[in-house]
């Protein structure tokens, strides 16, 4: 049976590293194989992109040219990773995937969204994730806790502005496939976030028992 596609989404310091592991733990406790990747990026020629995306290199790239760089590292990490790995079984938890593009580049950068739905569309064949956790926080709060780490890249460059579209774009989506995207309030205790990722996750696990 085809494996489950689970994504985790967020602004700037939302959480999503403090909480892949868990999540992954999670999974792999109810006894699923899992493999975890990230985006941009998962595969060799896709860290080489998101290198290219990330760095200070290129500052100033247009906003075309990275959104194409975006899905083409998406096309690969498919090709050579996601979809290889859920035919045969496994589940795929995956750190940012499109809804990103519809946050960072749809939101953010204020690509035309039927654009980037049209790239979804070839990259991706109707494949979509079957869940998707959105970390929620207002951007403050979430530029603080980040701002307390290294060197920002070229996107944690962008201002509060970006940040706040990008969050609204964000909720959008979720508002828009409720079935799909469930938000977690990440502006809580990481004790509190936790409980309720375990919760969605369970939902979901039951969901998948009654099905079969
Ligand atoms: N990008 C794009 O534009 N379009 C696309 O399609 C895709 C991506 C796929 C790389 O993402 C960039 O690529 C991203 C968008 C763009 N740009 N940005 N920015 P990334 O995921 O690698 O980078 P990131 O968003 O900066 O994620 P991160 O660095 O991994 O941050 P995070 O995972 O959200 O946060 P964290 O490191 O887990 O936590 C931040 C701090 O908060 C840390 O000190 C924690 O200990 C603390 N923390 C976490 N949770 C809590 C709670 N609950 N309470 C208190 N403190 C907490």
């Amino acid at each position: 049976m085809r494996g489950k596609f689970i994504t985790v989404e967020g602004g700037e310091g939302a959480g999503k590293s403090t909480n892949l592991e868990f999540i992954r733990r999670l999974l792999e406790s109810e006894g699923y194989q899992v493999v975890f990747t990230r985006e941009p990026g998962g595969t060799t020629l896709g860290e080489d992109i998101r290198e290219l995306l990330l760095g200070h290199k290129h500052t100033g790239m247009a906003d075309d040219t990275e959104l194409l760089l975006i899905f083409s590292a998406r096309a690969e990490h498919l090709a050579r990773k996601i979809m290889p790995a859920l035919e045969f079984g496994k589940w795929v938890l995956c750190d940012r995937f499109t809804d990103a593009s519809y946050a960072y580049q749809g939101g953010g950068r204020r690509i035309d969204l039927e654009r980037i739905r049209q790239l979804e569309n070839w990259v991706q064949g109707g494949l979509k994730p079957d869940l998707t956790l959105l970390l929620d926080l207002p951007v403050d709060v979430g530029l603080t806790r980040a701002g307390a780490r290294s060197e920002p890249d070229r996107f944690e460059s962008e201002g509060m502005v970006f940040f706040d579209k990008v969050r609204n774009s964000y909720l959008k989506i979720a508002a828009a496939e409720p079935e799909r995207v469930k938000v977690v309030n990440a502006a809580a205790s990481l004790e509190e976030v936790q409980r309720r990722i375990e919760m969605v996750l369970k939902a979901f696990f039951r969901a998948q028992s009654e099905s079969q």
